[in-house]
C-alpha cells in the first residue's frame, strides 16, 4: 500500500450528494467528531456564505483526512455545468475519482459527460450510488442505465438488502459477508439472509466473469469450474481498476453515513499512489521539486491561494517557483487553514500570495 498521501476527487451532478459524502467520509475517518449537514448549514464543505445561502457548492471543497493512518486529500468538486472546468482540473490531478450518482434510471444520463472525460484521460474511477434510503428504483436497473454511458464494464461490489420498503444493509459480493447499517457507526456483521445465494449467485458470477475477460488464466480456471479465492478476486479487482479496465460500483446513503466506511476501505486498498498518477500525466519521478496548481481561490483575508498538488520533492515556504516566492503553505479542512512550512510529494496544499501564478501552472 502506498504511504505517500493520496487524493480522491468526488464528482457528480449537482445535488447528487457529494458534499454530504465528504461529510460522511470525514466523520467515518474520525477527522470530524460529528456529522455536519448541508441542510443545517454546518458542513465542513460549502462553508462560504454564498454556498451556505444557496445550499450548493460554489467552489471545490478541500479536506485533508487520515483513514486508518493513511493520509488523504478529498476534493469535493462542484457539479454544475458552469464549474465543469474546475472539476476537470481536480480530476486530472487526483489518484482516483468517485462519481456520486442518483439512484434513478432517468438521471443516469447526467453522469455521461463525466464518465467520458474519465475514460478519455484514463483516470481510475468508482461509482457511488447514493440516496438508497429514499430510492424507489432497483439498483440493478440503475446500474443497467448507467452502463449505457460507460466504456468500461461496471462491476457491482455490493447487493442491497431490503427490509420491507427500505434498504437497511448489504452483502459484499467478494467477502460474501452481510452487514446491517447503523447510523453514524460501522455496520453490524449479520448472518446471510436465508436463500441469499439462490437469488444472487448469478450476480457474483457476473463479477468474476467480467474479471475473466481481462485475464486468460482466470478464464481457463472458470471454464474448468475452479472458483478463484477471495484474495485472487481482490487482486484482479485492484489491478483491473488501476488499469482503468473496470469501474467498481458501491452503494450508500451519505446523509445516513451508509456505505462511507466500505467506500473508504475500497479506496484504501485499491487506489494507486501518486507515482502512478504522475506516470499517467507524463511527469518523470526524478528531478527538482515540482507542484501543479489546479485551482485558484481569491479569499478576503488571505488573498490569492493556489491550490496545488506536490508531485516531487518538498515545497517550502520561501521557495521561489517559476520566479515567484511562496509566501506560505497551508493545509485545508473546509474553511480552516492550518499554516505549515512545507509539503511533500503527494500532498495537496494551498500556496499563498503567488500573485502572478495561474491555474494549470506547473511550478518548479
Ligand atoms: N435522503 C437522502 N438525501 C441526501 C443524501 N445525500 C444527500 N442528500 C440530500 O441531497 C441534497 C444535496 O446534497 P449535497 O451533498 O449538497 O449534494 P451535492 O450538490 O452533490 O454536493 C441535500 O439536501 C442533502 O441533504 C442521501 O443519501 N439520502
Ligand atoms: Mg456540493
Amino acid at each position: 500500500m502506498p504511504s505517500a498521501p493520496r487524493c480522491v476527487a468526488l464528482v457528480g451532478p449537482y445535488l447528487s450528494g457529494k458534499t454530504s459524502l465528504l461529510e460522511a467520509m470525514l466523520f467515518a475517518s474520525g477527522t470530524t467528531g460529528r456529522h455536519g449537514s448541508v441542510r443545517d448549514g454546518n458542513s465542513v464543505g460549502d462553508h462560504s456564505a454564498e454556498a451556505r445561502a444557496r445550499q450548493m457548492s460554489t467552489e471545490i471543497n478541500v479536506a485533508n483526512a487520515t483513514f486508518l493512518e493513511d493520509p488523504w486529500t478529498i476534493l469535493d468538486c462542484p457539479g454544475n455545468v458552469e464549474l465543469l472546468y474546475e472539476a476537470q482540473q481536480a480530476m486530472l490531478v487526483a489518484d482516483v475519482v468517485v462519481v456520486v450518482c442518483e439512484p434513478e434510471v432517468e438521471r443516469a444520463v447526467t453522469v455521461s459527460a463525466l464518465l467520458r472525460f474519465l475514460s478519455r484521460h484514463q483516470i481510475p474511477h468508482m461509482l457511488y450510488i447514493n440516496k438508497l434510503d429514499t430510492a424507489s428504483a432497483r439498483v440493478r436497473d440503475v446500474l443497467a442505465a448507467l452502463q449505457a454511458y460507460s466504456d468500461q464494464p461496471l462491476v457491482l461490489r455490493q447487493v442491497p438488502l431490503r427490509n420491507a420498503e427500505t434498504i437497511d444493509g448489504y452483502v459484499d459480493l467478494v467477502s460474501e459477508r452481510a452487514y446491517h447499517y447503523r447510523p453514524g457507526q460501522a455496520s453490524d456483521l449479520i448472518p446471510l439472509p436465508d436463500g441469499f445465494w439462490d437469488r444472487e449467485a448469478e450476480t457474483r458470477t457476473q463479477l468474476v466473469e467480467k474479471l475473466a475477460d481481462f485475464d486468460d488464466a482466470l478464464l481457463e480456471q472458470l471454464l474448468e469450474d475452479v472458483q478463484p479465492s477471495k484474495e485472487e478476486i481482490y487482486k484482479h479487482l485492484t489491478k483491473d481498476f488501476q488499469k482503468n479496465l473496470i469501474v467498481p460500483v458501491f452503494l450508500g446513503a451519505a446523509t445516513q453515513d451508509h456505505g462511507a466506511r466500505r467506500l473508504w476501505k475500497a479506496l484504501r486498498h485499491e487506489t494507486p499512489g501518486p507515482e502512478v498518477t504522475m506516470a499517467r500525466l507524463g511527469i518523470k519521478p526524478e528531478g527538482e521539486p515540482m507542484a501543479q496548481v489546479f485551482k485558484t481561490y481569491h479569499l478576503p483575508h488571505t488573498g490569492k491561494l493556489s491550490l496545488s498538488r506536490v508531485w516531487r520533492g518538498t515545497i517550502s515556504e520561501g521557495n521561489v517557483l517559476n520566479g515567484v516566492r511562496v509566501a506560505g503553505v497551508v493545509r485545508l479542512l473546509g474553511a480552516q487553514h492550518e499554516k505549515t512550512t512545507s509539503a511533500k510529494a503527494g500532498e495537496v496544499v494551498g500556496l499563498t500570495r503567488m500573485d502572478e501564478i495561474n491555474t494549470g501552472a506547473v511550478l518548479t
